[in-house]
């Protein structure tokens, strides 16, 4: 067995769990923050066996977006301590961020 952890964009979830849940898959889903961006992103739990981790993955796949977003970084300093105005920076975002994890044991009680 595996367990899936999956980070995708909050506006692709609904839309991955109808298309997992249709598929027989159960999925817990953590509203979660991404560290470089500081905006909201959701992370998927997904327990699969070995034989059908392929197939979660290319319903994951199919259902993650990428998007471009842009960041702000730190505000950048002078010596003599003069702040410049931030140039946002454009980053890609997604599709979907994926750890597949070996499961040593799994129960329900
Ligand atoms: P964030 O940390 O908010 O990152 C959003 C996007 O910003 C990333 O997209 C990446 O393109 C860019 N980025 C992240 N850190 C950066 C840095 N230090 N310098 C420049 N650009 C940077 P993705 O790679 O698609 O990641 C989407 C989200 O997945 C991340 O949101 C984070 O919540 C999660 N994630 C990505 N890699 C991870 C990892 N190795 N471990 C845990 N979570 C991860």
């Amino acid at each position: 067995m595996k367990l899936i952890i999956c980070v995708v964009n909050q506006d692709d979830t609904n839309d991955l769990i109808d298309a997992l849940t249709a598929d027989g898959h159960q999925a817990t889903v953590i509203s979660t923050t991404g560290g470089f961006l500081r905006e909201g992103n959701a992370t998927l739990l997904l327990g699969v066996s070995d034989e059908d981790v392929g197939n979660v993955l290319k319903i994951i796949q199919a259902n993650c977006h990428t998007r471009v977003a842009y960041a702000n970084p730190l505000l950048p300093t002078t010596e003599l301590g003069v702040l410049h105005a931030p140039m946002p920076i454009e980053v890609q975002v997604g599709g979907a961020v994926v750890f597949v994890l070996d499961v040593e044991r799994f129960e329900r009680y």
